[in-house]
């Protein structure tokens, strides 16, 4: 039988298979950047109108009558907010008003926005996962909501949310990238140790970053058409938010471990086990595996309950049923396991998605997420791969408002952030039938009660 994992994503399946249908790089990123909210800066058909202070209220009726404007409601300062006749459009009425006599000034009735909703990230806008307003992704318009309300899940965190250390065990990360260089993990006794030398030893010279257990060596990143995948998944859980670039990642709390098992045909059971003793040696609080293949994998399955953090992993692209086909290590009888299935923009399950009303637990977006790929810069791809790193986020955040949380809280949590948040789409599909929710999930993290 053959031992390999494959990564759980559609881009790098059509990547091997030479295709670039789901690739948009960078540069495309840029051309829809147009669209990138759908948000207006003012309410459309109306106007604020405010009069000279010997203006009576006679005056203001003449000026309302005659330019067809109906009051609905009076504001301090002599002002009056009113609606605009059908077909007269809020900058035409604008020029005409303020010609007129007795009205000092004219102004849209501006819309304002909860600052921490909008981060100054200039792809965040089609970041639908995080904030979905029913902005359009690549030409198709979303379905308002359908996401894991992450800056609502961000008003609620405290300025001093704990650090959380993820392990993202995949392919290499470009560490360099500008939007994740601040959020990588520091191996400390290394980075200030001695060259060539083993400072905390752990077994692994100079793990500065983590390891590349596929070569064997302290390298996490190769080149960017080996280490995209994982490049991508880190900038969805990690990238610096409100940092002028890119895309925002879900949690700020973060420091991403690179632990490389992954190479461009995939990667074995033995490196596997590595890296996941790795990740609980280590100190890592979570771990995102996005990636799957083999069979039933007893040393596999070891491992992953030794590590006994949160270990959340992908469904899996095959649209199969992973009750009546398990898909590893999603599928594995592990109480500290969440299984991840895909949603699109409009809340349907992605038709790629895998799926199992027993062993696929919560759903998060999946489809068409843009985030950080290798030399600076940034890519759409779609995968459970994708969804996988949304839920590692939420768990992020949890562990950063509650010091102490265990895999099973955690767990639990989540499960009921999703099961709270149902989608037609997703029942008798999986186990909650609803799509993960970080800001349900960080409230109820808040209430818990930890030993
Ligand atoms: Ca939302
Ligand atoms: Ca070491
Ligand atoms: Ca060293
Ligand atoms: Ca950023």
């Amino acid at each position: 039988m053959k031992r390999t994992a494959r990564l759980v994503s559609l881009l790098v399946v059509t990547a091997l298979l030479a295709s670039s249908a789901t690739m948009v790089f960078a540069k495309d990123l840029k051309l829809i950047e147009g669209d990138v909210s759908t948000r207006p800066d003012y309410v459309e058909g109306e106007l604020i109108i405010r009069y000279s202070g010997k203006s009576t209220i006679f005056d203001k009726v003449k000026v309302r009558e005659k330019n067809s404007l109906e009051k609905i409601r009076d504001l301090p300062s002599n002002m009056e907010l009113v609606r605009l006749p059908a077909g007269l459009s809020t900058s035409k009425a604008r020029e005409k008003l303020a010609f007129e006599q007795n009205v000092m000034s004219v102004q849209p009735n501006f819309l304002y926005y909860p600052d921490a909703a909008i981060t100054n990230d200039p792809y965040a806008g089609i970041e639908w996962g995080l904030d979905n307003q029913g902005q359009k992704i690549l030409g198709i318009a979303g379905t308002p909501d359908i996401d894991i309300d992450a800056p609502e899940a961000w008003r609620l965190m405290p300025a001093s949310a704990d650090e959380v250390v993820v392990a993202v065990i995949d392919t290499g990360v470009d560490i360099d990238h500008p939007d994740l260089q601040g959020s990588i993990w520091m191996n400390e006794a290394e980075v200030n140790g001695l060259k060539n030398f083993d400072d905390d030893g752990n077994g692994y010279i100079d793990d500065f970053n983590g390891w590349n257990f596929f070569h064997r060596n302290n390298d996490v990143f190769t080149n960017a058409k080996a280490d995209g995948h994982g490049t991508h998944v880190s900038g969805t859980i990690a990238a610096q938010t409100n940092n002028g670039i890119g895309v925002a990642g879900v949690a700020q709390n973060v420091k991403i471990m690179v632990l490389k098992f992954i190479g461009i045909n995939g990667g074995s059971t033995a490196d596997a086990i590595l890296a996941v003793k790795y990740a609980k040696d280590n100190g890592a609080d979570i771990a995102n595996n996005s990636w799957g293949g083999g069979g039933y994998d007893q040393a596999l399955k070891d491992a992953i309950e030794d590590f006994g953090k949160p270990f959340i992993a992908a469904a899996g692209n095959e649209s199969l049923d992973n009750d009546l086909k398990a898909h590893y290590p999603s599928s594995y009888d592990c109480s500290n396991i969440i299984s991840v299935a895909s949603v699109d923009n409009t809340g349907l399950m992605s038709d790629f998605s895998n799926y199992g009303i027993t062993s696929v637990d919560v759903a998060a977006p999946g489809g068409y997420i843009a985030s950080t790929y290798p030399g600076s810069s940034y890519a759409w791809m779609s995968g459970t791969s994708m969804a996988a790193p949304h839920v590692s986020g939420i768990a992020a955040l949890m562990l950063g408002a509650k010091t102490g949380l265990t895999a099973s809280q955690v767990k639990e949590i989540i499960l009921k952030s999703a099961t709270a948040n149902r989608l037609t789409s997703l029942e008798g599909k999986i186990l909650t039938g609803g799509l993960a929710n970080a800001e349900a999930a960080v409230k109820l993290a808040m209430k818990a009660k930890v030993k």
